[in-house]
């Protein structure tokens, strides 16, 4: 079957996790097995309105707390008519965050609730498999780099754990869990496996609408 669609695979986690290792590692192992496979990445930070989150990140610019998250969300509506050309061209997609950062990351923030946060989102495609990539944030914050962009202190990231936890009690989401503490080739073994069963349910179905 020529035209059957691609597969949209989200990787999530707090920062540190190891998401961008193993999403380019997936694409490459998928590719080798003969899938068409890319990968994709939130925020864009090439866009214009990605450039503006990316300052704001660096800490060089400042943002009110609603507005920033409204640009995150746009920075997603923004590659939506990217994303659904690709995945109706038969190429799987692995992205490197989504809506559920979004989410986990603004309702760190006091005064945001989830429910909130979650709305800008509704109705963006709906991942076919969300890898949650569980680790310790403290042990995360052990790896290279930890600390020089926004969000990234202990206190911050042991909250975008819990509301992680929460979005991640949704049954209408497709989430599986994935041991991040392990070596890089463990995880990406977990991980390739789990995608492999989940490319072949998934091609056969439309994609859906997250949050609907
Ligand atoms: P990265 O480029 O993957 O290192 O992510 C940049 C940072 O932005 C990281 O700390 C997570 C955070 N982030 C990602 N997406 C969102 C979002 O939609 N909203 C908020 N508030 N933060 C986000």
């Amino acid at each position: 079957m020529a035209c059957r669609r691609g597969v949209l695979i989200v990787l999530e986690g707090v920062d540190k996790a190891g998401k961008t290792t193993q999403c380019k590692k997936l694409v490459q192992a998928l590719q080798e097995s003969g899938h068409r496979a890319e990968m994709m990445r939130f925020p864009d930070r090439t866009t214009r309105i990605g450039l503006l989150i990316s300052s704001y990140l660096e800490k060089k610019s400042q943002l009110e707390d609603h507005t920033v998250h409204l640009l995150f969300s746009a920075n997603r509506w923004e590659l939506v008519p990217l994303i659904k050309q690709k995945l109706d061209q038969g190429i799987t997609l692995v992205v490197d965050r989504y809506a559920f950062s979004g989410v986990a990351f603004t309702s760190a923030k006091p005064g945001f609730s989830l429910a909130w946060c979650k709305q800008p989102d509704v109705g963006l495609p709906k991942p076919d498999l969300v890898l949650f990539l569980q680790i310790n944030p403290a042990l995360a914050a052990q790896r290279g780099e930890f600390g020089t962009e926004r969000y990234e202190t202990n206190a911050f990231q042991n909250k975008v754990q819990q509301n992680f936890e929460q979005l991640r009690q949704d049954p209408s989401v497709n989430w599986k869990e994935i041991d991040a503490g392990r070596s890089i080739e463990e995880v990406h073994m977990n991980i390739k496996m789990l995608c492999e069963s989940a490319i072949n349910l998934a091609k056969n179905l439309p994609i859906g609408e997250l949050w609907k």
